[in-house]
């Protein structure tokens, strides 16, 4: 340091879960770095302006209301009769619980979660869409969950898994690289999953190796995978792994 020049460090504490904005009014005081997802917020939630919550991450993460409806109308079309119990795995903020509870299909439907505020966003905007009552908030890890907690329930239930991909980055490389995927890759996610229920559903990046995807499957066996498009453009793959109905569409 020069004698005459002073240099002083202002260190501005991180802001905290509960000073994150969880619900913007106006495009301005978006940051940066979510702002391309507030343009489409009406997608992610039609009700968004009744007050839905997201933390930074669920702006990225969320599945838009319109292709998790079709994915809860598709696991119930597809899904055997006696199955009554869906579980959420990572449950987020609602997107595909809240989806599935309006469905109607389930006896009971499970949403876990790690993280007690994105539990928090979820419950609120579960009542916003009038369904927060049909829905087991479950606070935890999953793979503790369905090795203890839940591990009667395997042969009723379906497993539903929208994993993070590890942000939006995904979409650098043409084909996504599942064994890169953060921070559970296949090898991690599908054999505890598949382990658990017989009926499996992840929900992956659209460019997703389906190679890789295929080496889970017993030979002579198939599994289904279909893309979701929203606006004429795919959003997402959906892997149906397990013994489900043939899709007609
Ligand atoms: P995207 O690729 O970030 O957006 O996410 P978009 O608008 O399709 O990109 P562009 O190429 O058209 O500009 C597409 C969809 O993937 C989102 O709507 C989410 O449902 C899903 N998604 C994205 N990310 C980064 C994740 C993730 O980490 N986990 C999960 N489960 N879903 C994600």
């Amino acid at each position: 340091m020069t004698s005459g020049s002073r240099h002083v460090a202002i260190i501005l504490p991180l802001p905290t879960m509960s000073e994150v904005q969880l619900h913007y009014e106006k495009k301005k005081d978006v940051p940066e770095s979510i702002r391309k997802y507030w343009d489409q917020r009406k997608d992610l939630f039609s009700l968004y302006h009744h007050g839905i919550h997201l933390t930074h991450d669920a702006w990225f993460g969320v599945t838009p209301e319109a292709v998790a409806n079709k994915i809860a109308t598709d696991v119930a079309l597809a899904v055997p009769e006696n199955k009554n119990i869906i579980i959420d795995a990572f449950g987020g903020a609602g997107g595909n619980t809240i989806a599935f509870a309006r469905s109607g299909r389930w006896e009971r439907i499970f949403a876990i979660e790690k993280d007690p505020e994105v539990i928090k966003c979820a419950k609120r905007n579960a009542e916003i869409y009038g369904v927060a009552n049909k829905i087991w908030w479950v606070e935890g890890d999953v793979f503790d969950m369905l090795s203890t907690r839940f591990k009667s329930l395997g042969g009723n239930a379906v497993v539903f898994a929208s994993p993070p991909w590890g942000g939006p980055a995904y979409r650098g490389s043409k084909v996504f690289d599942l064994s890169r995927m953060q921070p559970y890759n296949l090898a991690t996610l599908l054999p505890s999953l598949w382990g658990f229920s017989g009926h499996v559903v992840l929900y992956l990046p659209r460019t997703s190796d389906l190679n890789q995807l295929a080496e889970y499957v017993p030979k002579g066996d198939k599994i289904q995978v279909r893309h979701y498009c929203l606006h004429g453009a795919s959003k997402a793959l959906c892997v149906y792994y397990g013994n489900w109905k043939a899709f007609r569409s």
